[in-house]
Order: structure tokens, then sequence, then C-alpha cells
């Protein structure tokens, strides 16, 4: 019972209560969209029964509806999000922080969409996940990796979590929130 109090007051305080939001969780697959996802709604980090499209889930959180994609060489899931984007409100864009060999992938599809007009005033928010690995970088060397150290924007925040030690993530969605 703890947890859902601490939902609904989490929900409460980042605004999701008060008024409709739309975020999109993107990211490459492996990156830990579905287990944040689920962790939002669950205390329980077990074997995750995605719904729908494979690449694809969506989730109802009273007012907010969140629905991730997975990126990276999956045309036909960007002809997917790309309904999405009209009306949304906020991108999380998580990135696995011990996964080097997969920064310049990453890279690439945030600046794609970094680029995409109608997203030029939606908020996003970098999640440097898996902090808890110790291949693990610094914010410092993730944030120079993806092209983001002299990007010109103050709508884009980069936060470093891990969502299975719950580290970071709940900070990082109320600095979200206060955008949104
Ligand atoms: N070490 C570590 N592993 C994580 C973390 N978050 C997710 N994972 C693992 O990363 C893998 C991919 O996670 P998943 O949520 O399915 O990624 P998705 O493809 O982006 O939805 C799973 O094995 C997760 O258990 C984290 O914070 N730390
Ligand atoms: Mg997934």
């Amino acid at each position: 019972m703890y947890f859902f109090k601490w939902i609904h007051a989490t929900l409460i305080s980042l605004g999701f209560l008060d008024k409709r939001a739309k975020v999109l969780l993107l990211g490459l697959d492996n990156s830990g969209k579905s287990t944040l996802l689920h962790r939002l709604v669950t205390d329980e980090l077990g074997i995750l029964e995605p719904t729908g499209h494979p690449t694809s889930e969506e989730l109802q959180i009273d007012n907010a509806r969140c629905t991730t994609f997975d990126l990276g060489g999956h045309q036909q899931t960007r002809r997917l999000w790309n309904d999405y984007m009209q009306e949304v409100d906020g991108i999380v864009f998580v990135v696995d922080a011990a996964d080097p060999g997969r920064f310049n992938e990453a890279r690439t599809e945030l600046r794609a969409l970094l680029t995409v007009e109608e997203l030029a005033h939606v908020t996003f928010l970098v999640l440097g996940n898996k902090i808890d690995h110790p291949n693990a970088v610094s914010d410092v060397e993730l944030r120079a990796r993806l092209g983001l150290k002299n990007l010109l924007r103050d709508n884009i925040g980069l936060f470093m979590c891990s969502i299975v030690e719950r580290q970071g993530y709940g900070e990082a969605l109320h600095w979200l929130a206060e955008c949104l």
C-alpha cells in the first residue's frame, strides 16, 4: 500500500494528475525503457509482459499517457512514433550509460530527434541509465559522447540514474514535470 501512496504523491507532484500529459519514452532497445515504465506503475522488477507492438508499450497512469518506442534501425517503429509527435509534452530519451559501443547509434537517434521542427519546444530528458554497472561512464563523458556538450538549448536535461537501484530518475522526472 505504501508504494501506491508514493506513486500517487509522485504523480501529483509531477503535475500528472492535474492535466493530460503525453510523454514519449524513446531510446535504443535494451536501454531500460520498459523497466522504467513498469517501475512507475509496479514495484516489481520481474519478467516484463510487453503490451502491443514488441518495440512499443503504452501505459495510462491517471492523466498521463506514457508510450515507449525502441529506436535504432526500426523504420517501422519510426513511422509509428511519428504519429505521436504532434501533441507530445515531453520526451524521455534513455541511454545505456554502460554500453559505450552503442553511444554513436544513440547519438545519431538523439540528434535526429533534436532536429525535428515539431519538437523544438519540447523538453528532452536524457537519462543515462545503469550507473550501477561497472562499465558506466560519467555524466561528463556521456554528454560529450552524445554531442550535447555545446548544444545551446535549455530544454534538454541530462541526468544519470539506475532504474534497477532506484537512483536518480525521481529527481530527473521532477525536473521534466517542472518543464512541462
Ligand atoms: N544494471 C542495470 N540494468 C538495467 C537497468 N535498467 C534496466 N536494466 C536491464 O537492461 C535490460 C533492458 O531493459 P529494458 O527495460 O527491457 O530495455 P528497453 O529495450 O529499453 O525496454 C534488462 O535486462 C534490464 O534488467 C539498470 O538501472 N541497471
Ligand atoms: Mg522495451
